[in-house]
This record gives structure tokens, C-alpha cells and sequence, in this order.
């Protein structure tokens, strides 16, 4: 950590990417970040780039950094595992690039890194960073560094939290920021995702064994002019039927592209992502399509997952 502070003096100019289609912890740890330099380096060009989330447009959304500023930039690159899917490509102009990051590492890319698997957020690592070294504090700061953490642990609720999530959130909450205030920006929601919502409600399918789908074609995600992070976030509508230990969206993107987004609260579900093009963690993973003609298939292999699950409960 002393020797990300030790860069960070070193430069005059830096740039903070995050990575694409930016999550809560993307975007509260850019901002929080941002915020935090801000106030701790007046004298210093400080650039957010990438893309925006909608779900946490209150934090801030990144604006556009020309070409000419990245030559001769320190480039600090978080919450993001990979260099591919880093916001902006153009990291690799900069000067020095390190990469904070919370995700099992598959990729070193990058001058300097930082990576702690063991902290359930981006956001957790800069908020202890900021304290460790003693920073100046703003309001903007602890506001994104705690929605940040919020929602990449379910709002504390995954097993991923540990007694220093607590701590830093208890710091956080000591800078003055309003829980009131970032739930009800969190929670609410648009018109059109709450008929979404019924739309997925009253159509998800439930086969024999307990596998809970919905799928959402092109036309229909226009039809309710929601954007496909809106779209894709409806997993969750599904997400706690009794009986349905897994569940899944089947989302048609542009260009004929189907992607899953597959989650269990029972078993492993990454291998099934992985036969379709995809992978990830045992409770939350992506997959793809190649046509709507496989959906059957894949329909029929998680039913079979749920009803193995089932039988080797009533085994122990
Ligand atoms: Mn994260």
C-alpha cells in the first residue's frame, strides 16, 4: 500500500479507469477514489474514465478524458480482473499503471498491483487505504466508498463480508453519510423496470425439478424501453421461489446475442456456464447462447442439476 501512496506523489496527472458495464463497486470505489484525491491533493489533474451504471447514477457518471492526457498519467485501474475488460483501453498510453482489484487474479496486468481476494469489494480495499494513510475525508467520498461496498457484499448479506466490512462501514458511517439517503436511492425504481418486474413475475417457467427461467427477447426489452442492465438485473424477481434453488435470465442482446445469467443458492452451477461459453463463481455465473434452439437443451441440464442436488440432500 506505501508504495501506491509513493506513486500517487510521484504524479501530477492521474486517471482512474474501472471496467465495463460498471457495477456499484466499480463506480463508488472510482468516485470514492476520485473524491478522495481531490481533497488529500488539491494541486493534482485528477480524470475518471468510463462507461456509467444507471442503478448508481447519484455517485457520478465518468466523462470523457482525451487522448492527449494519458501520456505521462498514473492510471489506477479497480475492481477490474482482466485488462480486457478494463473501461478504457487506452490505460496502456499511461506512464504507470496498478491495478486495485478484489477478484482471484487471472491476469497481472499492469506496472504494480494490489490485489486482496479476500475483501468482499473494490470499494473496502480503498476505503481501509484512505484510512491507513490518514486522508482528509468528504462527504462524496464516504458516500461512494459505502455503496461500493453495500452492494457488492447484497447489502452485507453474502458470505463474502468479514468483521473489517463492519469496521469500514462503521468509519464510513462516522464521516456522516445518510443511510436513509442511499437506500432510498438505491431502492427506488422507474416505471417502466416495476412493469418490467410484473412482466418477469408473471411469466417466469418452473420445470419439474425445481429450475426457475425467464427469458426476455429483443423486442421484449424494448417493448418495456428498459436498458439491458435494467433488463438483466430482473434475475433477481426470481430469485427466492421455494422449491427453485436455481434460477436463471436468458437475455437476447443486439446482434443476436444471448446471454445468461445463471445463480443457485444450492449447487455449484459454474460448470453448467462453462459447457455454454461462460463461468464464474459456484453461486453467480454467465453464460451464452448460441440460438434460441438451445434453450431446451440447457433447460433440461440445470432441471437435471436441480433434481441431483435434491436427491444427494435426502442421501445425507
Ligand atoms: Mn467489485
Amino acid at each position: 500500500m506505501k508504495k501506491i501512496l509513493e506513486k500517487i506523489k510521484e504524479y501530477s496527472r492521474i486517471i482512474i479507469l474501472g471496467h465495463v458495464r460498471p457495477d456499484g463497486d466499480c463506480i463508488g470505489s472510482q468516485f470514492g477514489l476520485y473524491e478522495l484525491l481531490k481533497e488529500n491533493f488539491p494541486k493534482k489533474e485528477i480524470y475518471i474514465s468510463g462507461e456509467s451504471s444507471d442503478s448508481v447514477k447519484f455517485i457520478g457518471a465518468p466523462s470523457l478524458v482525451s487522448d492527449d492526457l494519458f501520456p505521462g498519467a498514473l492510471i489506477l485501474c479497480l475492481d477490474c480482473a482482466t485488462k480486457d475488460r478494463l473501461s478504457d483501453q487506452r490505460y496502456s498510453q499511461g506512464a504507470y499503471v496498478i491495478k486495485i482489484d478484489h477478484h482471484i487474479v487471472v491476469d497481472s496486468y499492469g506496472d504494480m498491483q494490489y490485489v486482496d481476494e479476500e475483501s468482499p469489494a473494490c470499494a473496502q480495499i480503498i476505503t481501509q487505504m484512505a484510512f491507513e494513510f490518514g486522508w482528509k475525508w468528504n462527504l462524496e467520498a464516504a458516500t461512494a466508498l459505502y455503496v461500493g461496498i453495500y452492494t457488492d457484499t447484497g447489502r452485507f448479506k453474502f458470505d463474502s463480508v468479514r468483521p473489517e466490512t463492519f469496521l469500514c462501514a462503521a468509519k464510513l458511517l462516522g464521516q456522516g453519510i445518510s443511510l436513509q439517503e442511499i437506500e432510498n436511492q438505491l431502492s427506488v425504481e422507474t416505471m417502466n423496470n416495476l412493469k418490467l418486474k410484473g412482466y418477469v413475475l408473471s411469466n417466469f417457467k418452473v420445470t419439474e425439478n425445481g429450475f426457475a427461467y425467464i427469458t426476455l427477447k429483443r423486442n421484449e426489452i424494448e417493448q418495456f424501453h428498459v436498458s439491458d442492465e435494467e433488463a438483466a438485473s430482473q434475475v433477481s424477481t426470481i430469485s427466492t421461489i421455494e422449491g427453485c434453488p436455481v434460477w436463471a435470465i436468458f437475455l437476447e442482446y443486439p446482434h443476436n446475442e444471448i446471454r445468461i445469467r445463471l445463480r443457485s443458492r444450492g449447487p455449484m452451477i459454474n460448470k453448467l456456464a462453462e459447457e455454454y461459453h461462460g463461468g464464474g463463481h459456484a453461486k453467480a455465473s454467465g453464460a451464452r447462447l448460441d440460438r434460441w434452439e438451445d434453450l431446451e437443451g440447457f433447460v433440461k441440464k440445470a432441471d437435471l442439476l436441480v433434481r441431483d442436488y435434491f436427491r444427494s440432500l435426502t442421501e445425507k
